[in-house]
């Protein structure tokens, strides 16, 4: 059988859902023709393939291209200056309240141009690349005007044109409260179910639409009218819930059959079963548990035995996880919320590719998907979430091309 390209001589972890743990296959094969995969497994298994171009793993492990499934990439500005204030003690509520936190990102946001907000994006994306991630989520929520809502999914959506790598946007227009809007929250609801959203959806920039349901957010009242205005327009919601409180958003997002409910460390059994009955992804976020110095864990045991799936997500922002890292996020995950390895691969492939609604075509190793593979100079997977700041990709391959 003819095809493009043939990866040979290497270790698989195929992640499929057929399979136990990591689906790992010792002698495997991958063999691709366009950006897909056309094979993926025991080379003992494999058809005779012709290939033109053959690459020698020499040994190595093929995952499929990782996956963050829950970052704010795109924003003007950093909080390095909030970073030391609340080093000094203030709480990141304490700031939010005082006029700082979102909305001190949402000024610099605003004031860039779209050209500079991908500038800006570009080298948290390159440092995310350079680990192995081949699809990212990146939300909007620094705007919080129509005008810039659009530009910052403009900018998210442009960064694909300069990375080759996979984007998937989330219109987050109910992240924080504008200055325009105080005192009327409900108000600005309004704009972003009768304006925003409408608009949002009309120039196709969003994959889904999120939410910050939390008291320094959202209420459940609130984010229950977004959600409606976005199934109104045909478009899957998520949500940040039960983060800093319970709220109960998670049990909302599911009755709305979210993709998923994120962060999650305030969430109760009640949550955990409407979660488990809609399909709702559980999107872990260590890196902004670790950040906010935040001591409630999530109900990991609660999740696993109600089989809700799972993934892991760095949360890159410029408050609560200025982390780039999907290696570290795993690390985390691991050390933190005492993930198994297996369950961190996962949350960062598979399970994230359900996050998104991605599954047909990301997230595994298996014929039909995209050829999104990461390659990685490790002797065993434990190796990926074990290490801190060690990078072992040996190269990252999107859509069948390095
Ligand atoms: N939860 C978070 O952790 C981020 N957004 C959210 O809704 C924080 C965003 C920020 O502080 O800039
Ligand atoms: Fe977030």
């Amino acid at each position: 059988m003819r095809v493009e390209q043939l990866w040979s001589n290497a270790r698989l972890a195929t992640l499929r859902g057929d399979l136990p743990g990591l689906g790992t296959v010792a002698d495997g094969l991958i063999a691709a023709s366009g950006d897909r995969i056309v094979y993926a497994g025991p080379r003992a298994e494999a058809p005779a393939f012709e290939a033109r171009t053959t690459h020698d793993c020499a040994g190595r492990w093929i995952t499929p291209g990782l996956i963050d499934c829950h970052t704010h990439l795109v924003y003007a500005g950093n909080r390095a200056r909030e970073f030391e204030r609340r080093l000094k003690g203030a709480s990141y509520e304490e700031i939010a309240r005082a006029g700082g936190g979102i909305v001190s990102t949402m000024q610099a946001t605003r004031a860039a141009s779209r050209a500079e907000l991908v500038a800006q994006a570009r080298p948290r994306l390159d440092a995310m690349l350079a680990e192995g991630v081949t699809t990212i989520e990146i939300k909007s929520g620094y705007g919080l005007s129509l005008a810039d809502e659009i530009k910052m999914l403009e900018a998210a959506r442009a960064l694909g044109d300069v990375r080759r790598v996979g984007i998937a946007t989330s219109f987050l227009g109910a992240h924080a409260l504008p200055p325009e809007f105080a005192g009327d929250p409900d108000g600005y609801v309004d704009a972003i179910c009768e304006q925003m959203l409408p608009a949002v959806a009309a120039a196709g920039l969003a994959d889904a639409v999120d939410a910050f349901c939390e008291g320094i957010g959202f209420s459940p009242a609130q984010v229950r009218r977004v959600f409606e205005a976005a199934a109104a327009h045909g478009l899957r919601v998520k949500l940040h819930a039960e983060q800093l409180s319970n709220l109960h958003g998670a049990a909302l997002a599911a009755e709305f059959g979210a993709l998923s409910a994120d962060h999650l460390e305030h969430l109760d059994q009640s949550g955990v079963d409407a979660m488990a009955k809609a399909g709702t992804v559980a999107v872990l976020l260590p890196g902004a548990f670790y950040f906010t110095r935040e001591t409630r864990l999530p109900p990991i045991e609660a999740l696993r035995r109600a089989n809700v799936p799972i993934a892991v997500a760095t949360d890159c922002n410029p408050g609560t996880s200025p982390l780039t890292s999907p290696l570290l996020a795993m690390n985390m995950a691991a050390t933190l919320f005492r993930l198994t390895v297996d369950e961190c691969i996962l949350g960062m492939t598979r399970k994230a590719a359900r996050a998104l609604g991605r599954l047909d075509t990301i997230g595994t190793l298996e014929s039909g998907k995209r050829c999104d593979l990461a390659i990685w100079d490790i002797e065993e997977p434990a190796e990926l979430v074990y290490r801190m700041g060690f990078n072992p990709l040996h190269a990252r391959i999107f859509g069948g091309q390095a």
